[in-house]
């Protein structure tokens, strides 16, 4: 096989170029031939420098994470680095795209770095549940210090060009279109000169002189690291590097890098990297299907959710027309989607010509007659399957031609919704979570018509909008709430059984969710939903809202809540359950925390299982894209079908027979025969 790495001589300056598609990961060839490339510039003495570049679409995206968990073949990466900056030429890295965690590491050996203007650096390993583990966490605080290195190292996020040359971290900024010459030109400059070797380097003493530095960071981003392992080893490498000599320093991060590889958590956030990737891959849909062009997006209703899934688009530069029955409701949903952007700006996270410039996408419109164009059209209005059926029906007479129809209901049958239509192929759901300007997930529901090019379409545009896209077969609930209410069946019944309501939150809190369901209960609003009279009480939630407890909007709930919003258990809350579960002849008993954490989750494991024998999902990762980010499932377990696999199916089905729930004969066959869902 020819080696994914080229070298060319061009005068004294040798170019080594990899060409390893899609991304440049760092695999076994290419870390081969790198190494054999700094070899050849050391043997021949009309080579005085040395340019590491790559072709297609980025710099290297880091090491090879399909060969993690698989037996090493040499060259390492450290090795390879360690060649690089031990060379007495220069050595340049010309980077473009993205120079990402290996990668990173490798532009890090090199003497120089000279970086597009569109490039990025980044050491994304904590979001895989690692460090870095080529020095990374030894070179970069000794080049631009410990302070600048410790959001990069523990939390991840890639820096731009510009920022990095600001931190020190690239040396100049090429031409975007010249990288190549421009690092050529560079390269020549810096011969017969001293060469610098960011092993060297000794930015690190920052966090030497002002160790607070360290404690004040994990104060700052507690909430971010939260149950991850990999943000605190990140940090004490770190630290490291001002403490240690360079080999100890290594040594060090090489022990951390090593532990973490081998635990639970970097294995479930890896499996969740390749998750979010196969997603938006559709059974039976080519990936070359012919797009349909979507250059202007209809929205039906301004409300918290028509207007959030309105700001996805006007953010990613489409024009958006927004429809209301009435201008006063009109004039409110765009002056609340005008005051959230205006909010993100305050916080500095937009400008306010970026606000203006997204509000002038958007045209407000009463008439169905307007989005007579539109490319898509989608529906947010009330939960009624009739309600929904009259504008599709509308929609069907008004809408030009190949338009895509699309409903954000969050449990209505899709096909009954089509049926509506003369084009029901051209219909799907597109299921937004609230807030849905934030919420990172979109269920994409394909009805049994659905053609595959409008299938394809709406998993391209998620991603031009930022959604990480999941695609459900019609089911009620489709994937996230039908599994949701069974989650919320246990929670409900516990507390009936004598389970305190702020234990069965707990739980779930130091299981690593945001929130547990009374607290989410509370934050959505006790009173969705409720029929609105006090005197017709049937329920807890009815109970609590006939008492004025609507939730943290009106500072009482299930829980009493201060002006910071601190949540304390109500003992009038603890009275209304004790009332209902004596009314319905309840025992009440003590309920350990296992029981309560097997009880909420353990069905939702199973129900997982259902829709997966039914083909509701086409995958078992599926499912845990869908829980990671539409519901806080905690990353770092992998979602919850990984989650299982890693208990043991054996271990839920035991769980579930032992609380007298459900068992499906999937689940059953696949714990009996050792056998996983992912
Ligand atoms: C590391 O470097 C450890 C070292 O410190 C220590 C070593 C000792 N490996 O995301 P895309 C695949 S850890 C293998 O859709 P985009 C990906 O699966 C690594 N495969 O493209 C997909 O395959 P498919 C640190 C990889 O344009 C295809 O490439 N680096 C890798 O939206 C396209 O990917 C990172 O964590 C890889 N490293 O985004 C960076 N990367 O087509 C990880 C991608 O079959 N990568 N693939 O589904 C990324 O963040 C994005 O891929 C990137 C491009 C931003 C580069």
């Amino acid at each position: 096989m020819s080696s994914p790495i080229s070298t060319e001589i061009q005068g004294n300056v040798l170019v080594i170029t990899s060409d390893n598609p899609p991304v440049n990961a760092l695999g076994q060839a290419v870390r081969q031939g790198l190494k054999e490339g700094i070899e050849l510039a050391a043997q021949e003495s009309g080579i005085e420098a040395v340019v590491i570049k790559c072709d297609g679409r980025t710099f290297f995206a880091g090491a090879d994470i399909t060969e993690f968990g698989k037996t090493p073949q040499g060259p390492s990466l450290p090795e390879v680095c360690d060649a690089i900056e031990a060379s007495d030429k220069p050595v340049v890295a010309a980077i473009h795209g993205t120079a990402l965690g290996g990668g990173c590491e490798v532009a890090l050996a090199c003497h120089y770095r000279i970086a597009v203007p569109s490039a990025k650096l980044g050491l994304p390993e904590v979001k895989l549940g690692l460090i870095p583990g080529a020095a990374g966490t030894q070179r970069l605080p000794r080049l631009i210090g410990a302070e600048a290195a410790l959001p990069m190292v523990a939390i991840g996020n890639p820096v731009p060009a510009a920022k990095a040359l600001k931190i020190g971290l690239v040396d100049q900024l090429a031409d975007e279109g010249r990288l190549a010459g421009d690092a050529i030109a560079f390269a020549r400059s810096k011969i017969g000169q001293s060469i610098p070797r960011t092993s060297e380097g000794t930015a690190n003493q920052d966090g030497v002189k002002n160790p607070d530095i360290f404690d004040e960071f994990r104060a700052k981003n507690g909430r971010k690291m939260r149950g991850f392992d990999a943000p605190n080893a990140a940090i004490e490498a770190v630290k490291a590097a001002g403490e240690l000599s360079y080999a100890d320093g290594t040594a060090k991060e090489r022990e951390l890098f090593m532990k973490l590889m081998s635990g639970n958590q970097s294995r479930a956030m890896r499996h969740y990297f390749f998750a979010e990737r196969a997603a938006n891959k559709i059974d039976g849909v080519s990936a070359d299907t012919s797009l349909i062009p979507i250059n202007k997006v209809g929205i039906i209703g301004a409300g918290t959710m028509g207007g959030g899934i309105a700001m996805n688009f006007l953010s990613a530069g489409i024009p958006v027309t927004i429809l209301e029955m009435q201008q006063e409701a009109l004039d409110r949903g765009t002056g609340v989607m005008r005051k959230n952007y205006e909010n993100t700006a305050k916080r500095g996270r937009m400008t306010m010509e970026q606000v203006d410039g997204a509000m002038a996408l958007l045209s407000p419109t009463l008439d169905y007659g307007d989005l007579a164009d539109c490319d898509l059209v989608i529906e947010a209005v009330y939960e009624s399957m009739d309600v929904k059926k009259e504008v599709f029906a509308k929609l069907d007479e008004t809408v030009k031609d190949g338009a895509i129809l699309a409903s954000n209901t969050s449990y209505l049958n899709i096909d009954e919704i089509a049926s509506a239509t003369k084009r029901p192929g051209y219909v799907l759901g597109l299921h937004f979570f609230s807030p849905a300007n934030v919420m990172k997930l979109l269920e994409v529901v394909r009805g049994k018509e659905t053609r595959d090019d409008v299938l394809a379409t709406s998993m391209k545009l998620s991603k031009k909008i930022g959604k990480v896209a999941v695609v459900s077969g019609v089911c009620p609930g489709f994937i996230g709430n039908r599994m949701l209410s069974k989650r919320q069946e246990q929670a409900n019944k516990l507390i009936m059984e004598g389970a305190n309501y702020w234990d069965v939150d707990d739980v779930l809190l130091e299981f690593g969710f945001p929130m547990g369901p009374f607290q989410m209960g509370d934050l959505a609003g006790i009173d969705i939903g409720w029929h609105r009279d006090p005197t017709k009480v049937t329920t807890v939630r009815e109970a609590l809202c006939a008492a004025g407890r609507f939730g943290q909007k009106a500072g009482k709930g299930f829980y009493d809540y201060d002006e910071a919003r601190n949540r304390t258990p109500s003992d009038e809350v603890k009275q209304i359950i004790a009332d209902f579960a004596s009314k319905a002849g309840n025992e009440q008993r003590d309920i350990s925390k296992d029981e309560i954490r097997e009880r909420l989750l353990y069905p939702m494991v199973n129900e997982g299982a259902k829709i997966l024998e039914e083909g509701m999902s086409q995958r078992a990762s599926d499912i845990d894209v869908v829980w990671i980010n539409g519901y806080g499932w905690p990353l770092y377990t992998g979602g919850p079908m990984f989650w299982a696999d890693t208990i043991g199916l054996d271990a839920v089905v035991a769980g579930l027979d032992s609380h007298g729930l459900e068992v499906s004969a999937s689940l059953r066959s696949k714990a009996e025969a050792g056998e996983r869902f992912n």
